[in-house]
This record gives C-alpha cells, structure tokens and sequence, in this order.
C-alpha cells in the first residue's frame, strides 16, 4: 500500500469532533476553525465524555458519526507533574488515544488527526530532532510515562493505516504556550509558571523569583494559534503515513526565556536558580523541514507570544487554570 491516500479536504459543513475542546490545543482548534467558516464542531467537554472509558466513547462515535477527529485530548503537565503522576499519565493517556482511534475507526472517519509530543524523542536525540530519529534512544526519565503513550498513539494511527486504509495522520509539536493554558505554579510547563511567579512577585514586591534547575537547557516554544493553524492545514492537505513535527525551529535558554517573561510582566527582582530541581532533557529542538517542504511555517514570534499570553493572563485573573 503507498504511504500517501487521497486528499480529503474540510468543508464548512463538515462534522468536526475537536477532543479536548476546553483545553490549550483544542480551545485555539476550534477558534482556528471557527474563524474558517466551519460551523458544525462537536465539543462535549470531559465531563459529557470521559475518554478513558472505551464503552462511552464507543457510544458517542455511533451517536455522533464525525466526518473529522482533532484528537487533543491528554493529560498533560510539565515536568514536575509528569514525574509525580506517573500512573495517570500513562493510563489516561493511553487510553483517550486507544479508545478514540479505535472508535474513529470503527465509524468510518474519513481522517483523524492525533496530537504527540516532541518528548517522544530520547533523551540525548541528534539535534534538530528528525522525525527519523524516533526509538533511536532512552527516552528522558521525568516524561516517559507521556512519551511511550505517545509513541503509542502514533503507532496506532501508522498501523490502523497500513492495516485497513485509515488516514489517521499525526503531529508532534514542541512546547506550546498560550490563551487556556494552566498556570498552575507546580504542575504547568515552565513558561506559564513563571509567567504567574513573574506575575505575583511583582504584585507582592518580592525581592527574588526562583526558577527551577540550571537555567542551561534549550528549549524551543511555540504559540498555540500558530499551532492550530497548522493542524487545520495538515488535516486538509498531509495525507503520509510519516508523523510530522510542528515547531518554529527556534530554541532558547530557560534563562532568556525567564527573562523575557519577566521584561513583559515588568518584574524588576532577582532570578534565583534551584538547582535541586530537574532540568529534563538538556536540548529539545525540532527539525520542521517536512513541515516547511508542505508549505507551512509559524508566525508568531516568542516575545509576540509571550505578550499576547500575558495580556490572555491579565484578561482572566478569576478564570485562569490554576
Ligand atoms: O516546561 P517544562 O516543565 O517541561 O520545563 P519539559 C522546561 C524546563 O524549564 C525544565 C525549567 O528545565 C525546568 O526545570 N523550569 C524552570 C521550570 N522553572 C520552571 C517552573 O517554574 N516550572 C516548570 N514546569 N519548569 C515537558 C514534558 O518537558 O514538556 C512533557 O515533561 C511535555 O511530557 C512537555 O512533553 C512539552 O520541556 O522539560
């Protein structure tokens, strides 16, 4: 069978189910698609549909029938969170990816998208990381419970497709930021922690700001509006069996990226490194060249970003994840 399968474009009418609508990735899906003109979205949040339980989701497939399935749903967390709950990330994320693709299959979606992460990757990956260069290596320790449910989910939609013709296609982004995060100030990702320390320091006139680790590993951030718009152009023109990364191709330091969130909340204290917690992966930088020989590439600066998810932050001090 080749790889490729034929083209199937959205239409504004097309029955779009957009899993995990509520949160970071599936809130700006919707507004990206809202914003083309497509008006039939299916969005039960998870308290209308659990995911992990294979008999409801079974149920809302034959109900619903979607022609189109963004699979955003996971658990997710930064670094701290991935290494506490370790259990839960992998069950529930194995199971929202076994069940959805499964049933997406059974119902006859015409493509399925699945969302990964760029810490499907080892450890110690060449850097940029190919899409080649996946099980090349030990994974990082922190993360792979999330990584090998991933990897998982990507290797259910490859092989639902060299099995039976599905195009089940998948997306591996980077780090993403932005509107609808969690800003939980021990189990987010660093960029909205520290956007909230920055925040409350400033508020509080504390003389220092700690961030985790040795300030010293690389990292590469991308927009989720920027995001979206490439799983929107993905689901209408990428039909390979190959994953693809999404990124910017852009890495920082978590010590410039530290203060540049603290030079857009206007904190004017000391950064204080504590070394005692982990740094993760020393390096984690996509190489985006599939992704830019389809024709796609991202917009939106990280200091632009960033902005625009503090004034995001600002807009919703009683509403913010927490
Ligand atoms: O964003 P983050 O939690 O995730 O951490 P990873 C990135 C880096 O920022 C690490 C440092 O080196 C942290 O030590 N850091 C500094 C902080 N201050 C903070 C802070 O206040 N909070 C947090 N969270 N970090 C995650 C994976 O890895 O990346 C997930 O665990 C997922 O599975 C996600 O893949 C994209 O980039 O290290």
């Amino acid at each position: 069978m080749s790889s490729s399968l034929a083209p199937t474009p959205m239409d504004a009418s097309s029955k779009i189910y957009v899993a995990g609508a509520r949160g970071l990735v599936g809130s700006a899906v919707v507004r990206a698609l809202q914003a083309q003109g497509h008006h039939n979205l299916v969005l039960p949040t998870s308290q209308d549909l659990d995911l992990r339980s294979q008999a409801a989701v079974e149920t809302f497939f034959a109900q619903e029938q979607p022609e189109y399935v963004f699979l955003a749903a996971a658990r997710v967390g930064g670094i701290q969170a991935n290494n506490i709950y370790r259990a839960e990330f992998l069950y529930d994320n194995l199971m929202m990816a076994a069940n959805v693709i499964h049933s997406a299959h059974r119902h006859g979606v015409k493509k399925l998208l699945f969302l990964g992460s760029s810490c499907i990757y080892p450890k110690l990956c060449p850097q940029p990381m190919k899409e080649d260069y996946l099980l090349t290596g030990f994974l990082e320790p922190t993360n792979e419970p999330y990584a090998i449910a991933k990897i998982a989910g990507l290797k259910l939609c490859e092989n639902y497709r060299r099995q039976y013709g599905a195009n089940f296609i998948s997306a591996m982004p980077t780090n993403l930021y932005g509107p609808n995060d969690n800003f939980h100030l021990e189990n987010a990702h660093v960029l909205p922690a520290l956007m909230r320390k920055f925040h409350e320091a400033k508020l509080q006139n504390q003389p220092t700001v700690t961030v985790w680790g040795t300030g010293t590993p690389l990292r590469e951030f991308l927009y989720v509006d920027d995001l979206a718009n490439a799983l929107v152009f993905l689901m209408n023109t990428y039909n390979d069996m190959e994953f693809i990364n999404v990124g910017t191709g852009q890495e920082v330091s978590i010590q410039e990226l530290a203060k540049t969130i603290q030079a857009v909340v206007g904190y004017e204290g000391e950064l204080v490194f504590d070394t005692t917690k982990p740094d993760g992966t020393p390096r984690k930088l996509l190489d985006v060249s599939r992704l830019g020989a389809a024709g796609w590439q991202a917009q939106i600066d990280l200091k632009t970003g960033i902005e625009k998810t503090y004034a995001w932050f600002l807009n919703h001090a009683d509403s913010f994840r927490r």
